[in-house]
């Protein structure tokens, strides 16, 4: 099968084949959306020589690889990147020119599949990028979602959700096969029985799914390798009772299916419900266990020794959704192959590598015993073997200390019996890792100190990374051709490179050029939003951005608390409106559905916004927009844009990161807190070329400590007194006091994430800011220092990273 002819009049040929005979229309009166159909799919033909030739050496070489193992992947759009990874863009633009198609047309159409909440998912696809660029085997495993991450709409600035149907145009980048669908069980009982006098345990579930792949390329970036990514759809068994149907039944024969197609219905549907919760940890269970079975029976060559199993694979357990993994492997090596207990857990305890991205205690995983046992019963004593001889062990290193047992044991007494995931995972996984230098540290240090002690190297960190593909080199054209002017096109593979562009710092001829860069993305940026939501972004502003879930943690309101203090002292004349930088501040959030407080802060910031904006008194000074439905398409277009990257997370509380990143790769200052990846970012760039503030980790740790009153920052603040008073006031909700109480009281009687005690600090950080901006010289000198010292944060270091410390894959061909 020989990859269609790379010249533009091939190209032609097979965009029309596919035109006609793939979509049934003629160049003539076909819609945009069947033109990129057909686009999508002559792109896909050009990567299947590559895909095929990749599974064929796969096979014969059987080389190590990663099974990454995620319940999300925030893929954005394909197109683009499957044009770069083969170095067709070119042909493609011309070929469709000739038919008179303008190929951004085509690219608009396309709709991402938003198959995560954020920096998480994101990541995972970051990665499955970097091991396709660098050559490494990878099976990317997660779940095909029918509906990914809502749709977010603004009613009167209140966060209405609008179901995804990402599929609803076609889905021309999947191949399903339901010929190779896996049966994944649940429910039911064990029981155990005489295997030729030995005694067994099996499982007699009670019902099941089939779980169907849908696969996906990876393409790598021109190197002729593409790597696969296999999502499950949960399709139901005897789809359809035949009987039931007869006897008029209808709601009731399509119950069963109802019921089992639910479990890839939903990205992380509701969980504040005893269903929703189920359903969660019936979507964990089915994605690994399919994996799994996917891996050991179609994967592996028939025959294979298990024994052997560690030296061909590493599952990565991307935070604990996948963690079920765990005792799902005990129980096919010791049920189903018949393997020795010990045998299997030596084996377990090689294949598995767990990643935590958290600290928030509430984040924490745990499955009720309850839940865990009605469902999957047989997993649930496997669980409790693996921590009677991990206690056991506990017990012969420290002795009966009881209090320690009661820490370490991986089911919980209280506040019921349950199942802490991370703690399997620690206990199961060959290495333990964080996701920046200090999340790592605190993990080992507040976290899970007792296995740090227990497990003597088991914990390393590896620093998150962002694809320069995806981030810089699509999504920043203009700033990819100026570095590549400058330093080549090395950079695109080999990230460090960036080093090159040092001196051009002091180049003014270049600080303009990166200047004109930043322009033209605000001009890019102000067209995209303007057609999408009739916003628009004045190319003389300060671009001033903060886009990450909504969360407390994150701080937000601190954000908010900003712009109304700004806002108060110009309105009031205590700032001659002259004296203020131009700034547009930019949001975009999304609060989960069930998080009453984040959605409280999304209508703040929307009233805030229209007040603002609206007032005569500010105008063409500052300027607040808040694009709904903030996804990784419009993170392409609003990175490149910005200058200033807010990172403002209470110190300690932000695992990494990665947003903070793509800002700096891009060329945006940060103003930020030593928090996450911040605090390395900061080391790198340097001080003078990052806006720090706020309390240092061990402070918040003293604060808490001493017992921590808001109040008294407010009563202490003018400024910070003013603002909130404002909010009290009604000046954002038409004279109505009560609208923003509950955020109001919450900022002055609790405030976990101490928002008022880092106010004055962020404020000062802030004219900073402004100063430092008024020298565009300087400002421009940073911005550059700041691309050019992020090479770290290439997703192809972390993936180096993990390959030397954790999976050992070494890069095939
Ligand atoms: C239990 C359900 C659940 C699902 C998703 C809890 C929490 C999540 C988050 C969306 C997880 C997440 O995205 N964490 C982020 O992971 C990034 C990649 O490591 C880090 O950079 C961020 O700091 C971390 O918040």
């Amino acid at each position: 099968m020989g990859s269609p002819a790379s010249s533009v009049d091939g190209f032609v040929r097979e965009f029309l084949r596919e035109l006609n005979f793939g979509q049934g229309v003629a160049l003539t009166g076909s819609e945009v959306n069947d033109q990129y159909l057909a686009l999508a799919r002559t792109v896909r033909h050009y990567l299947m020589a590559r895909w095929l030739e990749t599974l064929r050496r796969q096979a014969d070489t059987q080389s190590k690889g990663v099974a990454y193992l995620s319940a999300e992947y925030l893929l954005g759009r394909q197109l683009n990147n499957a044009l770069l990874a083969t170095g067709l863009t070119d042909i493609v633009k011309q070929g469709l020119a000739q038919c008179g198609i303008d190929l951004a047309d085509l690219r608009a159409q396309e709709v991402e599949p938003g198959l995560g909440n954020g920096g998480l998912g994101r990541l995972a696809a970051c990665f499955i990028d970097s091991l396709a660029t660098m050559s490494v085997p990878c099976i990317g495993y997660g779940i095909r979602y029918e509906y990914g991450i809502f749709r977010q709409t603004f009613v009167d600035g209140r966060q209405v959700e609008q179901p995804d149907s990402w599929l609803a145009l076609g889905a021309p980048w999947e191949f399903p096969h339901p010929e190779a669908a896996q049966t994944v069980h649940f429910g039911g009982r064990t029981e155990t029985y005489d295997d030729e006098g030995v005694e067994r345990s099996r499982w007699i579930p009670a019902w099941n799914v089939q779980a169907v792949p849908y696969n996906y390329m990876v393409p790598g970036y021109q190197n002729g390798r593409v790597n696969t990514l296999r999502l499950w759809r949960a399709v139901a068994t005897d789809a359809f009772d035949l009987r039931i149907f007869n006897s008029g039944d209808y709601e009731e024969a399509v119950r069963a299916q109802t019921f089992a197609e639910n479990i890839s219905k939903v990205l992380y549907p509701e969980d504040s419900t005893p269903q929703g919760k189920e359903l969660r940890l019936q979507q964990q269970y089915f994605f690994v266990a399919a994996s799994i079975a996917n891996f050991l029976d179609d994967v592996l060559p028939e025959g294979f020794d298990l024994a052997r199993l560690p030296e061909r694979i590493i599952f990565q357990l991307n935070d604990t959704h996948p963690v079920i993994a765990v005792p799902e492997l005990m129980r096919v090596l010791v049920d189903e192959r018949k393997m020795d207990w010990d045998d299997a857990w030596a084996i377990t305890q090689k294949c598995f590598a767990y990643t935590c991205h958290t600290l928030l205690p509430e984040a924490l995983e745990v499955w009720p015993v309850a839940l865990l046992g009605k469902l999957l019963p047989r997993h649930l004593e496997i669980i409790y073997r693996i921590n009677d001889e991990f206690l056991e062990a506990v017990r012969e290193r420290f002795g009966d200390d009881e209090l320690r047992i009661r820490r370490m044991s991986i089911i919980a007494e209280h506040p019921e019996r349950a199942v802490r995931m991370a703690y399997l995972a620690t206990v199961a996984g060959a290495k333990v890792n964080g996701v920046a230098e200090l999340h790592s540290q605190l993990l080992r240090d507040k976290v899970l100190p007792d296995f740090d002690e227990f497990y003597p190297g088991k914990f390393t960190n590896v620093t998150n990374g962002i694809t320069p593909r995806r981030f810089v080199r699509l999504a920043n054209p203009a700033l990819s051709e100026l570095i590549t002017d400058a330093v080549g096109v090395g950079w695109i593979t080999d990230l460090e490179r960036l080093r090159e562009l040092e001196p051009f710092a002091e180049d003014e001829d270049f600080r303009l050029r990166f200047r004109e860069v930043k322009a033209h993305n605000k001009r890019r940026l102000n067209g995209v939003l303007q057609q999408r939501d009739g916003l628009s972004v004045g190319d003389d502003h300060m671009l001033d951005v903060m886009v990450k879930r909504l969360h407390e943690y994150k701080r937000q309101l601190l954000k908010v608390l900003h712009i109304v203090t700004l806002y108060d002292r110009i309105s009031t004349g205590e700032l001659d409106p002259a004296d203020v930088t131009p700034r547009t501040f930019v949001f975009g959030a999304k609060a989960a559905p069930g998080y009453k407080m984040a959605k409280e802060i999304i209508h703040l910031i929307n009233a805030v916004g229209t007040v603002v904006n609206a007032d005569p008194k500010v105008q063409d000074r500052i300027n607040v927009l808040f694009p709904p439905n903030y996804n990784v398409t419009l993170a392409e277009k609003l990175i490149p844009a910005a200058d200033l990257s807010e990172q403002i997370s209470l110190a300690g509380k932000e695992a990494s990161g990665t947003g903070n990143m793509k800002f700096a790769l891009n060329g945006a200052l940060t103003i930020g807190t030593d928090d996450g990846a911040n605090v390395e970012i900061r080391q790198l760039v340097g001080d003078e070329h990052f806006f720090l503030f706020g309390m240092l980790e061990p402070e918040v740790e003293a604060l808490a400590a001493k017992g921590y009153v808001p109040s008294s920052f407010y009563e202490a603040d003018p400024n910070l007194r003013r603002a909130i008073d404002l909010i009290s006031s009604g000046a954002f909700s038409g004279g109505d006091k009560t609208t923003f109480e509950p955020v109001v009281a919450n900022l002055l009687y609790e405030d976990r994430f101490m928002v008022l005690a880092d106010y004055a600090s962020y404020l000062e950080a802030q004219e900073k800011v402004d100063a430092a901006y008024a020298d565009q010289e300087a400002w421009t000198r940073s911005a550059i220092l700041n691309v050019a010292r992020s090479g770290y944060f290439s997703s192809d270091r972390s993936m180096r990273d993990y390959i030397d410390r954790i999976w050992h894959t070494p890069p095939t061909f």
